[in-house]
């Protein structure tokens, strides 16, 4: 048994991670252009005591390579070529909302954004590869952030039905699969780069905190601007679907031992970092573990009851997520965050991490257990959006790039995920994180490397932009060739 016919084989990128061109046509500035990574302790923002408001206050010696990433704004008909060379069926980007609304609050969107996408879309349709398009991937207009406090101010709500109502009627017919925030379970534990930046007077020194409060009413707002989401595509283009996408490593958290609060204690990690939010998505609940938190904190947010029944009406149709490894729970041991998912306790099963300085653990086995796990709790087609291996790599004296390590790595998720697929999960598809290297959304540097396709830009900004191929660019080409057969052969062989 095969990989299904119809699957989605590909990768995935985002607008303000490779794009560059961040004030170009229109565009405004962005939350994540104004953060060198999105862990980021010093966000490139200050209150005014003056006019009383955050305003933007880069730092002039520190590089933002995002600014102009690797400039795919330019090059997209280039690096879509090479994409395509790979035999990529579908590929995966984000609208940068500021190309669009380059404040968020107008009432009429930018039309050179809008044929910017257009001409990306067309252009990928030509080759062969179904869009897959997220409508916000870490990249609310700034304005947003220091006019309205994000989306902890209900009236975002309103500006993104706008923002989607005008995507939806636009590319009606090109894009058949949206995919609402990406990494949407991260507005709890990193609200700034999510959307929502505090007004509180408490927070005046730290962009990157928020009250409990503002949080809580930031992830209900969220939740009911999902669901307008979908029931404005249906409305508007009702052969398209759209998905959520949820960082789900921390769904494979696994208790260190079978101390029953380790073992509760994993199971509540999953919940609270990641399902959480899946589930007001994906069942159309606001959980009971949620309200939970709301009334220990004291921190209900205001709710509105059509909108209660809205969520309930308009689930989401697919999960997408992404995988990069899995972290155990360790009652004595203090969980840290990370773009990768959690990092708890050291698992002393899994032989191997990703080199340092990255060192996140490699778990192939996680993403069958994430792929059961999500399709008996939702019940809905799952899609891996996300999955790959950062790496610091540089051309050899041949100019060549040899990344076996990669290769592995891929090798051993495809063979967990087919074997989910022969447990009966339904999977979409699967598109690697980063086939061509992007600037790093948690660290903002260049020189963590994810692509088949090398970039020559590096850390100080240097370099000539221009592209090679990794070895693991054949690999890769061989396995979507194939539709995964290749693969399948020699795993039968053993
Ligand atoms: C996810 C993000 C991506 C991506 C990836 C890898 O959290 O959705 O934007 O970059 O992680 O993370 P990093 O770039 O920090 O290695």
């Amino acid at each position: 048994m095969s990989f299904p016919k119809n699957f989605m084989w590909g990768g995935a990128i985002a607008a303000n991670q490779a794009e560059g061109a961040w004030l170009e046509d229109g565009k405004k500035p962005n939350i994540t252009d104004v953060m060198i990574g999105i862990g980021s302790k010093d966000p490139g923002l200050k209150w005014n005591e003056e006019t009383g408001k955050w305003e933007m206050a880069l730092d002039p010696d520190r590089k933002y390579l995002s600014h102009e990433g690797i400039d795919f704004y330019h090059r997209y008909k280039e690096d879509l070529a090479l994409m395509a060379g790979m035999g990529f069926n579908a590929f995966r980007t984000s609208i940068a909302w500021g190309r669009i609304f380059p404040d968020g609050d107008e009432e009429e969107p930018n039309e050179a954004g809008l044929k910017f996408y257009e001409d990306l879309f067309d252009e990928m349709l030509r080759l062969g590869m179904e869009p897959v398009i997220t409508l916000s991937h870490y990249e609310t207009p700034l304005h947003l952030l220091t006019e309205y406090g994000g989306w902890s101010d209900r009236r975002l709500i309103e500006y993104w039905k706008r923002y989607v109502t005008v995507l939806f009627n636009r590319f009606k017919g090109k894009v058949k699969y949206w995919l609402t925030f990406n990494e949407v379970n991260n507005i709890c534990r990193m609200p700034l780069p999510n959307g929502i930046l505090s007004l509180d007077p408490a927070f005046r020194n730290n962009p990157a905190d928020i009250s409990e409060k503002e949080r809580w009413q930031g992830y209900y707002n969220i939740c009911v601007a999902n669901a307008w989401t979908v029931k404005l595509c249906k409305e508007i283009d009702p052969d398209a679907k759209v998905g959520c996408m949820i960082s789900s490593s921390s769904v494979a958290t696994y208790p260190m031992n079978c101390d029953p609060e380790n073992v509760l204690g994993a199971y509540n990690n999953a919940r609270n970092i990641s399902l959480f939010i899946a589930d007001a998505f994906c069942k159309g609940i606001i959980p009971g573990y949620v309200k939970r938190i709301w009334r220990e904190k004291n921190c209900t947010p205001e709710m509105v009851e059509e909108e209660i029944q809205l969520i309930k009406d308009y689930p989401v149709s697919f999960y997408s997520f992404s995988y990069y490894m899995s972290t155990v729970y360790d009652k004595n041991v203090s969980m840290k965050m990370h773009t990768g998912g959690a990092a708890g306790a050291k698992n002393p099963y899994l032989k191997e991490t990703s080199p340092a300085p990255y060192n996140w653990p490699v778990d192939p086995t996680g993403i069958r257990y994430i792929l059961n796990f999500l399709y008996d709790r939702y019940n809905i087609p799952m899609f891996i959006v996300e999955n790959g291996i950062g790496l610091i790599e540089e051309p050899d004296e041949n100019g060549e790039i040899h990344d076996e390590f990669r290769q592995r790595y891929i090798k051993e998720h495809l063979r967990n995920v087919h074997e989910a697929i022969l447990d009966g999960v339904e999977v979409m598809g699967y598109l690697y994180w980063g086939p061509i290297d992007v600037v790093s959304a948690g660290t903002g540097e260049m020189k963590k490397r994810y692509g088949f396709v090398y970039v020559d830009r590096q850390n100080d900004g240097s370099g000539t932009l221009e592209r090679s191929k990794k070895e693991s660019y054949e690999f890769y080409k061989e396995i979507i060739t194939s539709n995964g057969e290749n693969l399948v052969k020699e795993w039968e062989k053993k």
